[in-house]
Order: structure tokens, then sequence, then C-alpha cells
């Protein structure tokens, strides 16, 4: 279990109005979902997500992606929220303004309440039309792997952000807007390794805001951090939330 906070986090939030919390995989871990980069085992052990999370490797093989995806979103099926999901969802009532800004495409922060967030890199349980890129909801019923799109007949993908595709503009837009105008900016569980993301900390400290970092290890995050809390989200968040309502008592 986690020691007691650095007394100057607490001592931040509490004067926090606008807050910014942005997360990635690490968060999910401790409900079992293994990061994008942790190896999966079995069948899938032998393919690598740089190439199967990318327009390029759907058109090249749609089925093996699509399955990839599937098997996936069967892994993230069979998972809950965990104490960090649900200490973030306490966190959107206690401050003016707050913002969840997630990497992740889970749908387990809002399975555990969260309401103002941006899915930034998409959601595994949506689909959309490959070439019109228009929602396709519900599935069509088809033998077909992967399914086509109703209207034009190409194939449907998940509704997620691969790379070298541009992120949702209206998600990217609001990141934005509370990037440049929070106090305190809380990057949660991320490598910091995947762009624009990993930038979103730095471009909040370069406008004033105090950046907290909550990860395992370091990261290239913790060289522009305020304070680093290493050890897992899913332990150290609660114990936040816990300090933060004492300290307003
Ligand atoms: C714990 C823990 C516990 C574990 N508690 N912590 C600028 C420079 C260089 C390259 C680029 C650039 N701008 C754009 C690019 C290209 C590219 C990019 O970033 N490439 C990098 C590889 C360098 N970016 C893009 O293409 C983006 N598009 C874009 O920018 O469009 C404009 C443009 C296009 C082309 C050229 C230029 C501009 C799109 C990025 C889309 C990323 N999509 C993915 C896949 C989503 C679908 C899927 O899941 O299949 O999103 S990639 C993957 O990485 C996924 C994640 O959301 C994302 C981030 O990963 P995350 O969350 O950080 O996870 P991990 O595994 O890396 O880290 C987990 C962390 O948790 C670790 O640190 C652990 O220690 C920690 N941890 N347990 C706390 N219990």
């Amino acid at each position: 279990m986690c020691k007691t906070i650095d007394p100057n986090v607490i001592s931040y939030l509490r004067q926090t109005e606008n807050c910014v919390i942005s997360t990635g995989a690490g968060v999910s871990v401790e409900s079992g979902i293994p990061t994008f980069r942790d190896a999966l085992t079995g069948f899938w052990s032998n393919y690598d997500p740089m190439t199967l999370a990318t327009p390029t490797g759907f058109r090249k093989d749609p089925k093996l992606v699509w399955e990839w995806y599937r098997f996936r979103q069967g892994l993230v099926m069979k998972t809950k929220p965990n104490p960090g999901h649900y200490a973030i969802a306490e966190m959107e009532k206690m401050f003016a303004e707050f913002l969840l800004i997630t990497q992740n495409i889970d749908g387990l922060h809002h399975r555990a309440g969260s309401r103002n967030l941006v899915e930034i890199h998409g959601n595994i349980h949506r689909y959309k039309c490959f070439q019109e890129e228009t929602i396709v909801d519900p599935l069509p019923e088809s033998d077909e792997v992967p399914p086509r799109c109703p209207n034009c007949g190409s194939y449907i993908r998940p509704d997620v952000v691969w790379f070298g595709e541009q992120l949702p503009m209206e998600g990217l837009e609001k990141a934005e807007q509370a990037i440049t105008s929070c106090d305190t900016l809380i990057s949660v569980g991320t490598s910091g390794a995947v762009y624009p993301v990993a930038l979103f900390p730095a471009q909040a400290k370069h406008y004033g805001a105090f950046v907290i970092e909550i990860n395992l290890e370091e990261t290239p995050i913790s060289e522009i951090a305020d304070v680093s809390l290493l050890g897992k989200s899913g332990e150290i968040l609660p114990q936040l939330v816990k300090e933060l309502k004492k300290a307003r008592e």
C-alpha cells in the first residue's frame, strides 16, 4: 500500500480549480488488461502491435487485424474498473473544472462513472467504415470477416486511432483547450512514447500548470514533471483522493 502523498501535491490540489487528468494503459493494468506494449501470450505473441495498429496493416490483412481486436475486446469485456478508475471518477466532482483525457480504448473510465471524458484514441467497442469513417451501429450480421459497411460495402474496422492517423478533431480541441488553461495536470500510467498525447504534460507546464506524474517507473514525462509519484495508480489515486478530502475538511 502506498505511503503518505508528498504534502506539496495535496497543497497544490487544494488550490486547484481546473484539473486535467491524462491516462494511459497503466491505469487499466490492475483491472487485468495488458498494455499495448506488453506481449500478448499464445497465438498473438507472434505479431507486432506496432504493425497491426496501422491502416497499412489493415489493408494488408483485414481479417488478421479484425481478429486481433475481437480478441482484445473479449479480454476487456471480462474486466471491470479498478480503484484507480473509481478515484478518477470521484476527482471529477472535486474541482470546479475538470477533464479526463484517456488514451485507453477499453471504456473502463466511463464504466467507473467518469463523464467529463475524452477518449482520444477511440473506443474498442465502437466500429466505423474503413472508407467513409462513419460509425456503424449495430454491426451487421455477416459470415464475412471483417463484416462490410451496409452503406458502401467497404470493410468495417474498430473506431480506434491507428499510427499515422489524425486524432478526432473535436476531442483534440477540447483537450488542448483544457491543457492550456488548467492549474494542475496529472499524467497517469503512460509511457509518454506516443504523440501527440506525450506532449500534453509539457504543454500544460508551459502554460503554468503544476504537473504530477503517477507511474510504476520514470518516463520521459518525469523530466518535466514537478512531482513523480512512483507506484501503482490503483493505490496512489485512492490515497490522493482520501488525503485531499481530509485536507479540505
Ligand atoms: C503503470 C502501471 C500501474 C504499468 N500503475 N503505471 C512526433 C514525433 C514522433 C512521432 C510522431 C510525432 N507525432 C506523431 C507521430 C507519429 C505517431 C507516434 O507517436 N509514434 C511514436 C511511436 C513515436 N503518432 C501518431 O501517428 C498519432 N497520430 C498523429 O499524430 O496524427 C498526426 C500525424 C500523423 C502522421 C505523422 C505526423 C502527425 C496517432 C497515435 C495513435 C496511437 N494509437 C495506439 C493504438 C490504439 C488502438 C489499440 O490499442 O490497438 O494507442 S498505439 C498505443 O500507444 C495505444 C495507446 O493509447 C498508446 C499509448 O500507450 P500508453 O497508454 O502510454 O501505454 P504503454 O504501454 O506505452 O505504457 C504503459 C505505462 O503504464 C508504462 O509507463 C508503465 O510503467 C505504466 N504502468 N502498470 C501506474 N499499475
